[in-house]
């Protein structure tokens, strides 16, 4: 199916190139599911891709909690997924002021030379954003910035307020891909989608087949309510790499992903 009808005006309304970029790949493979690979080694990461790459849209890292990284083998990994049709979203939570955001870019990861998105807390006003885009077009590069509008952790200190705000500021700004929305509460999540409207795409972590609580204090929705309450992504991580069988496991969430997607009314 063609991108454009698949997601109606998600597609017209949406004028960052990267949301293009990912509507269009979440076609191809049929696939609303982003991995968060939260693996430590550069083997486990590279055996993640292999295992589960075919169902996937994007990967989500975080580069900081990798043991043996090395610039070759980040490179090496991120060859891998661009092979198997991955978008690459580091999920730095970047949070300073414009002009460091934009630093923070390059430094020893160099985030902006291989990362497709990032996520932003709107904390310090929404300089950060511009700070970002910035740090890609020092390397000729494009990118989108996901604004953190809900979080899916118990007892987060993103109130109703906060979240219209982060919201209201977000939707105007063209260099904003979309908000993390909470993919544990279906209902947030709605009303999260109506004060968005369809410029800007919806990813949400939290979501597992196994609803309730998980570690430290994470919640997890159902991924299927997750999509039909307007999320374009959900975003898994333990329900798929620790799975006894993650392939299994990945293409289940790809299907209940894309089913949902499928049934949601435009
Ligand atoms: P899990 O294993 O499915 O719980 O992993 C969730 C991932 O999503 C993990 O990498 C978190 O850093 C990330 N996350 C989250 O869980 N909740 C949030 O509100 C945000 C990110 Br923002």
């Amino acid at each position: 199916m063609q991108a454009v009808e698949a997601w109606g005006r998600r597609w017209t309304e949406s004028l960052l190139p990267m949301a293009r970029t990912y509507m269009e790949v979440a076609c191809r493979k049929q696939s609303l599911v982003c991995l968060a690979a939260d693996r430590s080694s550069m083997a486990e990461l590279n055996q993640l891709i292999d295992e589960v790459g075919p169902y996937l849209a994007a990967l989500k890292t975080h580069v900081d909690l990798v043991d043996d990284w090395t610039p070759e083998a980040w490179n090496a990994f991120c060859s891998k997924a661009s092979d198997a049709d991955l978008l690459i979203f580091e999920d730095r939570k970047f949070a300073d002021i414009g002009g460091i955001s934009r630093k923070q870019m390059s430094g020893i990861y160099d985030i902006r030379s291989w990362a497709d998105l990032v996520t932003a807390h709107l904390i310090s006003g929404p300089d950060i954003v511009d700070g970002l885009q910035a740090g890609w077009t020092d390397v000729g590069r494009n990118g989108g910035v996901l604004l953190l509008a809900q979080m899916s952790s118990r007892g987060n200190l993103l109130n109703h307020n906060y979240t219209d705000q982060v919201v209201a500021l977000g939707k105007e700004h063209p260099g904003v891909f979309g908000f993390i929305g909470n993919g544990s509460r279906p209902t947030e999540l709605k009303l999260l989608r109506d004060s968005v409207g369809d410029g800007k795409l919806i990813w949400t972590p939290g979501v597992n087949l196994k609803v309730g609580d998980g570690e430290m204090g994470q919640r997890y929705g159902d991924p299927r309510e997750a999509v039909l309450a307007g999320s374009d992504c959900i975003i898994v991580g333990s329900g798929i790499h620790k799975a006894d069988n993650p392939a299994h496991q990945a293409k289940a969430y790809a299907k209940a992903s894309w089913d949902a997607f499928n049934e949601r009314p435009e």
